[in-house]
């Protein structure tokens, strides 16, 4: 019988402050979702581990989000080393159970056209839209120091 060890493990993450957040929602989840600082009509770029727990494959098509005059979601890629994003207009398709992780240097949402500063601390909130699952709404936590490899791509 594990149900007690977990139990407490589930409560103590629960209680600790520190904890990235995570959410889910329509069989959906979504695990710390984080962002970088960046200026006002800059671009920010969103990171997380999303995974569909639903019994069916699904798209992530698209993430909407307030800050930002667009938002894409992207892949960088290193190809005769030279690294470029692409935009993925396809979405990101996910089977079910599968987890897709979004990192520097992967994956990752694009805010084009901040329409605010993303400071250290705050909380972006952002929408991710899945063709099957719907809406699953998020806050991404601005955390750290500037972009690097970020800055000088052109979009
Ligand atoms: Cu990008």
């Amino acid at each position: 019988m594990r149900l007690a060890p977990l139990l407490a493990v589930l409560l103590l993450a629960a209680c600790s402050p520190g904890k990235p957040p995570s959410y889910s929602s329509a069989g959906i989840a979504v695990a710390d979702p984080f962002s970088r600082p960046a200026p006002a009509e800059g671009t920010g770029a969103g990171f997380f581990s999303v995974t569909n727990n639903n019994t069916g494959p699904d798209v992530l098509v698209a993430v909407e989000s307030p800050v930002a005059a667009k938002v894409q979601i992207h892949e960088t890629s290193t190809a005769n080393g030279m690294m470029r994003m692409a935009e993925l207009k396809d979405g990101v398709p996910f089977k079910a159970g599968q987890t897709v992780v979004f990192q520097p240097g992967g994956k990752h949402v694009m805010f084009i056209g901040l329409t605010r500063p993303l400071k250290a601390g705050d909380r972006i909130p952002a929408t991710l839209v899945f063709r099957n699952a719907g809406r699953a709404p998020i806050e991404l936590v601005v955390r750290g120091g500037g972009m690097p490899g970020m800055t000088g791509h052109d979009h």
